[in-house]
């Protein structure tokens, strides 16, 4: 069975533009792991270079990690939080920039090696555009893939068994966010062209982009290129990382269907931000609606689901599988 993990990155006091200073406590990274470990269910954390981990508190989360028996899941250079990132990273115009994010990425990289971290996320998110014709996407596009492939070539050169991952999100914090759609990343993955370089799909941003979510998932297993997932859910106008399967439940079966379907066997991680409720009660309802998914999909298989299917004209008796799947499964 697929495990879970969580990204800690919610786990604390959250900010949004109306609210500057939050509705919650800041909690400290460790208690915040050490909450991980305390919910049934969730196996692993997903967190960033330099904000959550470095040098001075590596040794602590290495003994937290191992008290709660957590893995390290997926460790992120984070190329979005400070000033000079403010119009890019990995492709911004200027060269001092995209070799800090460069060597940031490889920072995660490096630190990522002791943990035995299997995934690494890029999320090119100040790498876009704001107004009209603001930025030249051609030469953003032709920079971006340069500095993957020195990231790439670093890792090889150590010998990092580490996959990296584009995580494509349409638009916020920038009007628009370069390769924001699953098929976009996947150009430039395919592009590209390396063993250790595929998607993580993150749902919430697949959804806000509008795209139909099994189909994408579809997509990128056939190209062999899903290396890890993000489930979250919205209704579609906003990335509001509330838990999977909250607002629309037969999407998340369609999901896990899919992934069934294509024995994917990686991880599934939360990017949940519960900016009004608590952290461990979002980690919870999202343990039992994965694994309830995971318990229709079962019982679909059961039932004749791949039968109904093979040959695509059989959208209500589909439909009313689905709906007596989930009124059965436990
Ligand atoms: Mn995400």
């Amino acid at each position: 069975m697929n495990k879970i993990c969580m990204g800690i990155w919610g786990m604390t006091n959250l900010r949004d533009r109306f609210n500057v200073n939050g509705f919650g406590e800041e909690v400290g990274v460790i208690d915040r792991i050490k909450k991980v470990g305390e919910t049934e269910g969730i196996d692993g954390i997903e967190l960033h270079v330099p904000t959550e981990i470095d040098e001075k508190n590596a040794d602590e989360i290495e003994k937290v990690l191992s008290d709660y028996d957590l893995q390290m899941v997926q460790l992120c250079g984070h190329t979005w939080t400070e000033r000079q990132y403010k119009f890019g990273a990995l492709g911004d115009t200027d060269t001092k920039v995209r070799s800090a994010a460069i060597d940031r990425v490889k920072w995660a990289l490096d630190m990522g090696a002791r943990f035995n971290v299997p995934i690494s996320v890029l999320w090119p998110a100040t790498d876009g555009n704001d107004f009209p014709l603001q930025t030249d996407y051609v030469a953003l596009y032709d920079r971006y893939v340069d500095s993957v492939r020195q990231i790439l070539n670093y890792l090889h050169k150590n010998d990092y068994t580490t996959r990296i991952c584009i995580e494509p999100k349409p638009f916020e914090p920038r009007s628009w966010i370069m390769m924001g759609t699953t098929a976009a990343a996947l150009s430039i993955v395919q592009e590209v062209d390396d063993p250790n370089f595929g998607i993580n799909i993150d749902v919430g941003h697949s959804l806000i982009a509008k795209e139909n979510v099994e189909d994408m998932f579809s997509l990128v297993l056939r190209a062999k290129k899903l290396f890890h997932t993000h489930f979250d859910d919205n209704d579609q106008q906003a990335d509001c990382d509330i838990p999977p399967g909250c607002a629309n439940f037969i999407r998340l079966v369609s999901i896990i269907y899919v992934l069934d379907q294509m024995a994917y066997d990686g991880w599934f991680g939360l990017d949940l931000f519960p900016y009004r409720d608590d952290p461990i009660d979002f980690m919870k309802l999202s343990v039992e609606n994965l694994r309830l998914a995971q318990s229709v999909v079962d019982l679909m298989n059961k039932k004749g689901a791949k039968e109904l299917r093979a040959k695509g004209t059989d959208g209500p008796a589909m439909s009313r599988l689905i709906r007596d799947c989930i009124r059965q499964a436990k």
